[in-house]
């Protein structure tokens, strides 16, 4: 248009899609703005507010110094914030593998003894260095973002946005201050926050999410984790490496969704490793006792009957909800998901209004995955200006769970490939191996196991395949770009392996579900 203010695209979401989106916008000359603005968590205050005081005025007149608003503001309402760069790297993939990372470290201390190195007996951990590395990692990941961005001449703008009308939008800054802002396209990428259970009097007041794990100032001490979903697990395995006792609730099977033998195993193994698990439980009420403890009350839903014990941290991963209920989406037309809330969108990842985009985890049937978020970003914007007609292959994303005991996976579970093809139609080859380093240090492992799922007849296309093992993601990451070329079983097991590695168990495995042999790689 004419209108020198006007932009060609405004982003709303600074997470993994829409950073990716934007700068891939600028690219071709045009005028962007992002949007990112981070609501605090419902956590209540770690800190009396005494100290907050204290903490706050405390620095000598003389020295010049610089304290974030953002960390100002957390220290004073207690919930968490954080800076630009959505989910993934500031409480989500980033600060969660470096804590697996910490967890993983503690295993291989015990294992070092046995490869010779003189490991003291009483080696401790400290919380507050590993929270301090993850955060201090965070923000300069945070200033990379802000950086790129003025690199690329995208207009960063630190607000919360919600639409006035198919063309406008309004901008409040943290001050309050609102501006209004016209573009000719849109894209919403603004991503989902964890969700907290309306019906359990105490959840909202006293239960932290993964929003606030990876910033929490305080060890977090003996922890419930409730829910079965790959956050849960991840969160109560890493708490569990780091020596916390740590208790899972679940409701019904862990990982729904996933390859549910794979999720046996995996879960198994947590068991097996420290991590108790409450089966078939609900939470009924949270009460906080004097002693400042979370007396959690449950019901065993088999039993009816009613337990209570008492956590020092009480964290819910019972899933994400969509960010778009303050977004005045109807102003604009889009339309959403009646159920989940997310807004429905095309292969082109266009919405109900033809000028509108969404993109990310916030859009209905994605894989709620960062290359995904990116890749679809970066997609659209050159479609938008670039003139290129490609669009995002959602199928055969590959993903891996870091448990401690890491589950790779792409492609069909056992239970889609039978349902899509029927039992009789697909073949199933499978291995339980012992990872040449699990050896020396005598690690019991019953769980690392792997299986293909292909298709019965002619070289056997594969349809699936599931891996339970160390380095599980860097395992499955080349095995699913073979499976984008149409991998069979056939040149999968005409493959040499790369001795002696875990992965070559993949291109060696030959015994058949069907056959009832037994699996067990020897020698
Ligand atoms: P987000 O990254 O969530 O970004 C959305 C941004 O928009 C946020 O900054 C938000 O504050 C902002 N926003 C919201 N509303 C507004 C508004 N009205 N105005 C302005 N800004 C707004 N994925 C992986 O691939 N690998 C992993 O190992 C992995 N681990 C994870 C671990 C955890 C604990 C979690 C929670 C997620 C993990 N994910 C992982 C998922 C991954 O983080 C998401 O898929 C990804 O971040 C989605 O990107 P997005 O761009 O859709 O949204
Ligand atoms: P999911 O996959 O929706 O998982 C939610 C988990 O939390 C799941 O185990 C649920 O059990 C459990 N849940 C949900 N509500 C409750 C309540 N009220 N009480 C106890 N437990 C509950 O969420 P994620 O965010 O982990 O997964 C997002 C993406 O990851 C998804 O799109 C997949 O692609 C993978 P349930 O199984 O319903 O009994």
């Amino acid at each position: 248009g004419t209108d020198s203010s006007k932009y060609d695209l405004i982003v709303i979401g600074g997470g993994s899609g829409g950073l990716a989106c934007s700068k891939e916008a600028a690219k071709y000359g045009k005028k962007v703005a992002v949007l990112d603005f981070v609501s605090p968590s419902p956590q209540a205050p770690t800190l009396p507010v005494a100290d907050v005081r204290v903490k706050k005025w405390s620095p000598p007149d003389n020295l010049v110094y610089y304290v974030d608003r953002r960390v100002v503001d957390h220290l004073l309402r207690g919930g968490s914030v954080w800076g630009l760069g959505g989910t993934c790297v500031n409480v989500g993939c980033i600060p969660k593998k470096l804590m697996h990372q910490a967890a993983l470290l503690g295993e291989s201390l015990k294992d070092a003894k046995h490869f010779g190195w003189n490991v003291p007996d009483n080696i401790n951990f400290s919380w507050e260095v590993l929270v301090t590395a993850v955060q201090n990692h965070v923000r300069s990941l945070n200033w990379g973002h802000r950086v790129q961005l003025h690199d690329k001449k995208v207009e960063y703008v630190n607000a919360k946005g919600s639409f006035l009308d198919s063309h406008t939008i309004k901008a409040v800054l943290k001050n309050g201050t609102e501006t209004t802002m016209k573009a000719d396209h849109f894209v919403i990428a603004v991503g989902g926050r964890p969700k907290f259970p309306k019906e359990v009097p105490g959840a909202i007041e006293y239960a932290i999410s993964s929003d606030d794990i990876f910033s929490l100032k305080k060890s977090p001490g003996k922890t419930l984790v409730i829910g079965a979903s790959y956050v849960a697990l991840e969160c109560a395995g890493f708490l569990t490496g780091l020596g916390y006792d740590t208790s899972i609730m679940m409701r019904s099977i862990p990982l729904r969704g996933f390859d549910q033998q794979m999720a046996q195993l995996a879960t198994d193994y947590m068991e097996g490793h420290g991590t108790r698990f409450l089966k078939q439980c609900i939470p009924v009420r949270i009460d906080k006792a004097d002693d400042g403890l979370l007396h959690v009350t449950w019901k065993e839903s088999v039993t009816g009957e009613t337990c209570q014990e008492p956590f020092e941290t009480v964290l819910f991963a019972i899933g994400r909800d969509p960010e778009t209920l303050q977004m005045n989406l109807e102003k604009a037309g889009v339309e959403l998901d009646q159920q989940t809330r997310k807004i429905k969108a095309n292969d082109e990842e266009q919405t109900s209004v033809a000028h509108i985009f969404a993109i990310g985890d916030v859009v209905q049937d994605r894989p709620e995955l960062t290359p995904v978020a990116i890749r679809a970003g970066k997609l659209l914007a050159d479609r938008l200006f670039g003139g290129s007609d490609v669009a995002v292959d959602y199928d055969k994303v590959a993903t891996t769970v870091f448990t401690p005991l890491e589950f790779g996976t792409v492609g069909m579970s056992e239970e889609k490939a039978i349902e899509c093809h029927g039992e009789d139609n697909i073949e199933v080859y499978h291995a339980f191996y012992k990872p040449l380093e699990f050896t020396v240090p005598e690690r019991k492992v019953e769980q690392c196991y792997m299986k293909v799922v292909c298709l019965r007849e002619g070289d056997q296309q594969v349809l699936g395949l599931h891996f339970l093992g160390p380095s599980a993601g860097e395992v499955i990451q080349g095995f699913s770009a073979a499976m984008r070329c149409g991998l069979s079983y056939q040149s999968l097991s005409s493959t040499v392996g790369i001795h002696p590695t875990c992965a070559e168990e993949v291109v060696k495995m030959h015994i058949t579900k069907r056959s009832g042999d037994d699996p067990t790689v020897t020698g």
